[in-house]
């Protein structure tokens, strides 16, 4: 049987479009009751029973046995050791992945993750001071979506935030450990790492064990289990947020060669089944010169069947009037990450504005920011780009206020104050505002 690829052909112009569109786009957000009660019971018995529940877990679910959770922590002189290991162009690649996230980070630290404050003409001073985190916990996936990349993307801006110790968790299924994933801990300034994965593992950093250090945040994507946990520890530490299938839209107007288009349609295809593909154009012609490169370039894929069923199920190619409707449909897609394939991306550029990343032109393919271009590559899916932005050195930072009211600024504020004060009843607000005015 050969493989093929027909991902949804519609045309903004068909009656049905909105109702075709709608449903191709749907995006299910229920949570399983059977996951969540299962990750409740798991969360609660970490909690009460620490470092012996999460070995038991790791035993029963990763296959993975040891006598205690020393046995499965690494030291950064094992994370050193698995970089010094790999084969020079792994290293070098690493490295060189790793100076462009960083120095974009420091980049971001710089327009808006500084301190600031100002002096009224009073005197007195107003201001935000802006602290990293003490300590955070990164999840990395294991089996097939162990990305390395993902680590960099995850410790680089924690590190470059300034945050005091950043503990890693990576599923370790019977103990067979990931080169590079220790590797890019390494390089990214990862402070110490377990080898435990699933609900047990976020419980662990969320509640701390005698092995395992509470944290103050849990990033990271993880399966059904982890997000489900994730979800639960909120309150008790932060979370990023919660990462559904990844998605591309590619808008094209045509002047892209078809297969460098197909390729990167691909690229996310190839991620999960559920992943979300999307081209759209304004010539027809192109979309069939787009589709025709997909029907040559699936068997060339190794990962051809995952990719096959993402595009059949989720995929789209959307025929619009104009790039104007294209950029428009494209803001109510509000897609994980927009390819602004044309001649004249600036042109369009100003139209958009809900996406978590925007490549601009045909040269940027989308998997140069995945892995080096230097933004983070973790960013809102489901259409969260719409209220929420990518990963960054912010998420590894909290701000406090500053107040300084001088003798001459407490004379203005004070009478405003206490009127409110007593507006709401409060009596000793109004004193307390009171009691600093000069006679
Ligand atoms: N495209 C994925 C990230 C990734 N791609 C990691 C390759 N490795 C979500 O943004
Ligand atoms: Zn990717």
């Amino acid at each position: 049987m050969t493989l093929s690829a027909s991902p949804l052909r519609l045309a903004t112009t068909q009656a049905d479009f909105e109702a075709q569109f709608k449903a191709r786009l749907h995006w299910s957000a229920d949570t399983d009751a059977a996951i969540e009660q299962r990750v409740a019971e798991i969360l609660a018995d970490v909690q009460r029973r620490g470092d012996a529940a999460v070995l038991e877990y790791t035993r029963r679910f990763d296959g993975l046995d040891a006598p205690d959770l020393q046995a499965l922590t690494l030291q950064p002189e094992e994370l050193k050791a698995a970089f010094d290991g790999l084969p020079p162009a792994q290293r070098e690649a690493l490295q060189a992945a790793a100076q462009r996230v960083r120095s974009y980070h420091e980049a971001q630290k710089k327009a808006s993750g500084e301190s600031w404050s100002y002096r009224d003409a009073d005197g007195t001073l107003l201001g935000q001071k802006v602290t990293p985190l003490d300590r955070v916990g990164i999840y990395v996936p294991g089996g097939k979506a162990a990305y390395p990349s993902s680590v960099l993307m995850n410790a680089i801006p924690a590190h470059v935030a300034g945050v005091g110790e950043i503990i890693m968790v990576v599923p370790t299924p019977r103990g067979e450990k990931n080169p590079l994933v220790l590797a890019a801990a390494y390089v990214a300034g990862v402070t110490r790492a377990f080898t435990v994965g699933g609900a047990q593992a976020v419980a662990a950093l969320a509640y701390g064990t005698a092995t395992v250090p509470a944290v103050d945040k849990i990033t990271g994507p993880g399966n059904a289990y982890v997000a489900a946990a994730k979800r639960r520890v909120f309150g008790t530490v932060g979370i990023d947020m919660i990462a559904g299938p990844s998605e591309i839209l590619v808008l094209a107007d045509g002047s892209t060669p078809a297969d460098w288009v197909a390729m990167d349609l691909f690229s996310q295809a190839e991620h999960d089944e559920l992943a979300q593909s999307i081209l759209l154009c304004p010539d027809a012609a192109y979309i069939d010169a787009v589709q025709e490169a997909i029907d040559r370039l699936l068997p060339t894929m190794p990962r051809s069947e995952i990719i096959a069923a993402s595009l059949n199920g989720r995929g789209a190619l959307i025929h619009t009037r104009d790039m104007e409707e294209a950029c428009a449909i494209s803001n109510r897609i509000a897609p994980e990450h927009l390819e602004v394939s044309s001649a004249d991306p600036h042109r369009w550029e100003p139209l958009l504005k809900h996406a978590g990343a925007i490549f601009l032109g045909a040269y940027t393919s989308e998997s140069l920011g995945d892995y080096c271009a230097g933004p983070n590559h973790v960013l809102p899916t489901s259409g969260t780009a719409r209220f929420s932005s990518p990963l960054g050195v912010y998420d590894f930072q909290k701000r406090s206020s500053l107040i300084e009211v001088s003798a001459a600024g407490a004379q203005v504020l004070g009478p405003i104050a206490s009127v409110l004060a007593h507006g709401e009843g409060l009596q000793a607000h109004a004193r307390a505002a009171e009691l600093r005015l000069k006679p």
